[in-house]
């Protein structure tokens, strides 16, 4: 079997979660990490790290390198895999005409085509229900406007009622769409997403989505990419680098509400020589945020990638995190060097 799918959604919905899930519930499952920055980015160290099947593909989307992306998918099919996934940078408006009908016009019945996969987290499902009027409505709406199959993830935080409601609403409003409940964390319903990939086809529909239109450009023309990557050498034994981590999102989360800007996601990953890593998340400047994996011994020296779309005004944006990576990293005694920065 040569299986394709993609999965689209918004900044957080944990699409790389449940990639590395799929990845490791099955050895003839691979993920392609799609980012518009250079390479070694957060998601695809992360997969290494967790010893996840993982690509990358960076420098755009795979939406305008369709000949890239389907070198690569030859190269994974003839190693043996069997279904590969891959996400979509930025907020994934236009992949499915762009990857999904791209590939089947210039590649024809080279690879067959799974259902055009959106996750979706409780906390949009609430956003978006709620009624819920500004310039993000369009992306959220357009992503679910494009899916075959909606993933709801993070079941493991809500209620039973809450899935319940929610799924209602998704099927209400997104009827051409099968709709999963997951969770990338526990594993719930993984192997049902699984077999629906598998399984399912892509109905290569063509929605309207307004593609490139006034909502489109305008909601485009403020986010930026955002990567920033450093060396750090510590300076003595009592330092603690998951204290650390967190203490630079917190930072890094006060300073980016301080100018009026957002960043829905950034990742926060370090990692030391040995293969140890942590790994935190911000997820916007008004939820708490989330550390998902720790240290498990003192670091002596460490390397530190943050990756992020962001909303605002980029000079400040920059200016404002690089002063939080500095005081937080001076009040650890942490020596840094070659500072690497992306604001595309
Ligand atoms: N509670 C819970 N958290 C999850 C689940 N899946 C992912 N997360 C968390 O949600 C955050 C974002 O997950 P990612 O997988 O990085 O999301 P993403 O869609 O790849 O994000 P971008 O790469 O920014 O677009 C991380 O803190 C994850 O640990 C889940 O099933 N349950
Ligand atoms: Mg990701």
């Amino acid at each position: 079997m040569r299986k394709f799918a993609v999965f689209s959604g918004f900044l957080g919905s944990g699409k790389t979660s449940t990639m590395m899930a799929l990845a490791k519930q099955n050895s003839k499952n691979a993920m392609i990490v799609n980012d518009l920055g250079s390479e070694g980015l957060a998601d695809k160290r992360l997969a290494k790290l967790r010893g996840c099947n993982a690509v990358e593909i960076t420098g755009d989307c795979i939406c305008y390198q369709n000949e890239k992306l389907m070198a690569q998918l030859e190269e994974l099919y003839s190693s043996g895999f069997e279904l590969v996934i891959s996400d979509i940078p930025g907020f994934g408006v236009g992949a499915l005409e762009h990857v999904y009908h791209g590939l089947e016009e210039k590649f024809p019945g080279q690879c067959e085509l799974a259902p055009f996969t959106v996750l979706v987290e409780p906390d949009t499902v609430k956003t978006l229900s709620a009624g819920f009027n500004e310039d993000l409505y369009y992306i959220l709406n357009t992503q679910l406007v494009e899916a075959d199959l909606i993933v709801l993830n993070k079941c493991d935080s809500i209620s039973e009622d809450e899935k319940a409601a929610y799924s209602a609403w998704l099927r209400k409003n997104y009827p051409q769409a099968e709709l999963i409940c997951i969770s990338a964390l526990t594993g719930e319903n993984m192997d049902a997403l699984e077999k629906a990939l598998l399984q399912g086809k892509a109905s290569m529909h063509k929605p309207d989505i307004g593609y490139e239109g006034e909502a489109f450009t305008k909601i485009m023309s403020q986010v930026c990419e955002y990567n920033i990557q450093y060396y750090a050498v510590v300076c003595c034994e009592s330092f603690d680098g998951n204290d650390y981590l967190l203490a630079l999102a917190e930072e890094i989360k006060a300073a980016v509400a301080s100018i009026g800007a957002e960043i829905p996601h950034m990742k926060l990953l370090a990692w030391e020589p040995d293969g140890e890593y942590a790994k935190a998340d911000m997820m916007g400047t008004k939820r708490p945020v989330e550390v998902s994996q720790r240290f498990s011994h003192p670091c002596t020296e460490l390397a530190v990638a943050l990756n992020s779309s962001a909303f605002g005004n980029r000079e400040q944006l920059d200016k404002s995190v690089t002063a939080a990576i500095e005081k937080v990293s001076e009040k650890f005694q942490l020596e840094l060097s070659i500072f690497k920065k992306e604001l595309i």
